[in-house]
């Protein structure tokens, strides 16, 4: 195979998944706008999933959270999925919209609002079984908003001690990820508050946790790309949540604010999944790409097409650097010359590459141009009357 062979062949076997709750109508504490047409519920969520993994055919998976998503037989509605084209998922507990949890959740002083939460997450780990998913992605958004509110050190005890009752629920082959987050909903401290935290969680807990590491969850400025690589290095990166930031958590979709940033950590991940190390390399070919952005203004399915392909240019240009070459500029203290072999690579015109990938795909070369021209934003105007789904 050439070069180029193999890049086309690596392209075709992406696989990032989209979530349910990027394709409902979200907001920000201020105003959440209504869009025509968007899903009033999970089945046109899944829908809406299915379209975008038929338009660019990297997109198998769709992402559940609960109870935004909660059905009384996920049996059922995972073979929904399978008949519309997807599969399900990672799942995500939510531990952070119920009255109980106004002190936290896991790290709760309330040994029953303890309980409840770990029970939640329990629920969660039993839907995994019913539809067939390995992947339970966690975030605990439990924090404090003033100096002196909280124990740190007794709410870390409290969290690892949830965190394993949880663990231990899992079905045999799947993994927790974990999420890490510096501010919000609490504004003093976040008890998973960045990777360091997050790794030694899962470290205590077991081979089957990972670190998620989702792009809008750092300060500014705080390189993401050496996080991943510190990470993969361990072995103990297990997941993304995609999106793009110009602040905060902005959750816009990838690739509109920073397409550098995403294309230098997924040159991480390309050179970590050709590591001589094994162990490093199996961790890293079997990383969940999940998307993670709100469509605040903006249609749903569009906004979720252009992260997808975002992350497929970020890949398809990540994939082009000389490696090779970088080592032996960097051996040679060559510090010009090493910036411009990646340069070199960011700087190239990947359309015509992903569009051989697509062509391999039977997808259409422009998937966006193909779903303005498909009248399915139309037709869902028309059907999808009534309230949609929120949050
Ligand atoms: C928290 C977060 C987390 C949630 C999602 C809705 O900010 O990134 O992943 O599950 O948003
Ligand atoms: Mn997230
Ligand atoms: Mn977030």
């Amino acid at each position: 195979m050439t070069d180029a062979e193999h890049i086309v062949d690596r392209l075709s076997r992406q696989h990032i998944e989209t979530q349910s709750w990027g394709y409902v109508s979200t907001g920000t504490r201020f105003k959440v706008y209504d869009t025509p047409g968007t899903a009033r519920d999970v089945r046109e969520k899944i829908d809406d999933a299915a379209l975008v993994h038929r338009l660019t055919g990297v997109a198998p998976t769709v992402a559940l959270h609960i109870p935004w998503d909660r059905v009384d037989d996920y049996a059922e509605l995972a073979r929904y999925a399978q008949d519309q084209g997807v599969r399900i998922g990672s799942i995500s507990p939510n531990l952070f919209q119920d009255d109980a949890y106004r002190l936290g959740s896991l790290t709760n002083e309330d040994a029953t609002v303890r309980k409840q939460a770990v029970a939640h997450v329990r629920e969660c780990a039993a839907i995994l079984r019913e539809v067939g998913s390995d992947r339970l992605s966690m975030w605990v958004a439990d924090g404090t908003n003033y100096p002196g509110q909280g124990s740190f050190r007794r709410r870390r005890r409290h969290l690892e001690d949830g965190l394993r009752e949880a663990y231990e629920a899992l079905p045999e082959q799947a993994e927790m990820i974990l999420e890490y987050k510096f501010f919000e909903p609490a504004f003093y401290h976040t008890d998973i508050a960045d990777w360091g935290q997050s790794l030694t969680l899962c470290e205590a807990l077991g081979e089957r946790a990972r670190v998620l590491v989702d792009i809008g969850h750092h300060a500014l400025g705080v390189n993401i790309e050496h996080i991943v690589a510190t990470l993969l290095d361990r072995g103990r990166l297990g997941g993304f949540d995609l999106n793009s930031k110009k602040y905060g958590d902005d959750d816009l979709f990838v690739g509109a604010i920073n397409p550098q940033e995403t294309f230098l950590i997924a040159l991480e991940l390309v050179s970590a999944e050709d590591d001589a190390d094994e162990a490093v390399a199996g961790a890293a070919r079997s990383i969940l790409y999940k998307i993670d952005q709100c469509a605040m203004i903006e249609d749903k399915i569009p906004a979720m097409l252009r992260s997808v392909t975002a992350m497929q240019t970020a890949f398809a240009k990540a994939l082009l650097v000389d490696r090779d070459e970088l080592d032996r500029r960097r051996a040679e203290g060559d510090v010009v010359g090493a910036n411009e072999v990646v340069n070199d690579a960011f700087e190239t015109d990947v359309r015509p590459l992903l569009a051989r990938v697509r062509d391999r795909l039977g997808v259409p070369a422009d998937p966006l141009g193909a779903y303005r021209a498909s009248g399915e934003q139309e037709r869902r105007n028309a059907e999808r009357v009534g309230t949609p789904a929120g949050w």
